[in-house]
């Protein structure tokens, strides 16, 4: 079998997304996520200059290889648009083998490990008693597990909190939007806010919070600690994490679980914090960190040192990152969580998908290859449009990460 196509298509039924298809000579297709929120047509030129020629001619059974010729080839290693880019083509090369070989790709894994994938939701609002309300309707949902953000007094708008509470868009508009942050504000707020959450919904519904990388690690220690009678599963992105060794000045500080790793690309992001034990889940998906393939290499490090996964799951990774993280996460033995923004109803239309909600778990369907597929009639109605994440500065003006 041969790769004789390889399309990339850029659709935005919603919001923008980027999507490899690669075409052999047999009629056999597979698809791959490539997005890369706000650096989406960085990602599509990446392919379609310099990966498309490389492929066509290739035996599409030799996913490692391909990787290694990918990785290794382009000279220049890692970052997000090379690693999205080597990412697309390794998901898309899983699907067909799966396709190929009539079974879904979790059993290319190594078969199930759990009955299904316990996903978590995000509840946003501006106010505690209106967050309240929103936790209580993705327990109704089901869902084992939730992400609780709230506005903080005094701040215009906060990270996290959304007009349209299911469907969380931070890329809203061309030219990147400003937000205003305070950290002592916002330490101040955030344990009030636990407080009442866990006392209105109990100790058996699992809590999680995101502070989106805004603290140095002494604060996100005084955070963790003032977090503890909580009992959060998780307190998300606490400080830049480019910086692997500050985990460790945090992580004398607190015994809030640390999770960490939405914008690696590479096992080397977190060799530090898996190897040294600094954090306790790893949130790496596939379209960031180099596809199915690479991201099984960073889930069997961490297992070795009690690490489990917590991928990415937010709505700018496409439904087919969504497909392929599930076989994922079904199929390794140190599975955490995974992290579900619901996708709007017209991005479901362009990725026709096999996987389902019940009851608080995702489950990737049995469908051969990833059993997700790109309507390309359909994504041709939706033309890109540029969007930005926004940007974050201090009260006096500085400019904070974001
Ligand atoms: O593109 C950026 C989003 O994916 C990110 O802000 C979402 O932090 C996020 C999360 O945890 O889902
Ligand atoms: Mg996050």
């Amino acid at each position: 079998m041969r790769i004789v196509d390889a399309r990339v298509i850029v659709t935005c039924p919603g919001r923008n997304f980027v999507t490899l298809k690669i075409v052999t000579d047999e009629g056999v297709t597979g698809v791959g996520d490539a997005t890369l929120n706000g650096r989406e047509l960085a990602v599509a030129a990446y392919l379609t200059e310099h990966v498309v020629p490389l492929l066509v001619g290739r035996d599409p059974a030799r996913i490692e290889d391909t990787w290694q010729y990918l990785y290794k080839g382009a000279y220049w290693r890692r970052g997000p648009v090379t690693m999205s880019a080597i990412a697309a083509v390794d998901t898309a090369l899983w699907d067909i083998k799966g396709k190929v070989a009539g079974l879904p790709v979790y059993q290319l894994l190594g078969g199930r490990c759990r009955e299904g994938v316990t996903v978590y939701g995000h509840a946003n609002a501006e106010t505690t008693d209106e967050v309240l309300v929103e936790i209580a309707r993705y327990v109704d949902l089901g869902y084992r597990a939730v992400r609780v953000q709230t506005g903080v007094p005094g701040l215009a708008k906060t990270y996290g909190v959304s007009g349209d509470r299911m469907f969380y868009e931070p890329a809203d508009a061309a030219i990147p939007t400003e937000a205003a942050w305070s950290t002592e504000k916002y330490l101040t707020h955030v344990p009030n806010v636990f407080a009442k959450v866990r006392a209105e919904f109990g100790p058996g519904l699992k809590l999680l919070h995101d502070v989106h990388h805004r603290l140095t690690p002494i604060e996100a220690g005084r955070l963790g600690k003032a977090l503890e009678p909580f009992a959060l599963t998780w307190m998300e992105d606490p400080v830049p994490a480019e910086l692997q060794e500050g985990f460790r000045l945090l992580r004398q500080h607190t015994t809030t679980p640390i999770a960490v790793g939405e914008v690696f690309n590479t096992i080397w992001d977190c060799q530090q914090l898996i190897t040294e034990q600094l954090i306790d889940y790893i949130r790496t998906t596939v379209v960031h960190a180099g596809g199915i393939s690479h991201l099984r290499r960073i889930y069997d490090l961490a297992a070795l040192y009690h690490v489990r996964s917590g991928s990415h799951g937010a709505t700018d990774l496409s439904p087919v990152c969504m497909a392929a993280a599930l076989h994922v996460d079904l199929s390794i033995p140190n599975f955490g969580l995974q992290e579900y923004m619901r996708h709007t109803p017209e991005t479901d239309e362009v990725f026709p998908h096999a996987y389902t909600f019940d009851r608080g778990y995702l489950d990737p369907g049995d469908a051969p290859g990833l059993g997700v597929d790109i309507d390309e009639e359909l994504a041709g109605q939706y033309p890109y449009r540029p969007a930005s994440l926004p940007v974050n500065r201090l009260e006096d003006g500085t400019m904070h990460s974001w």
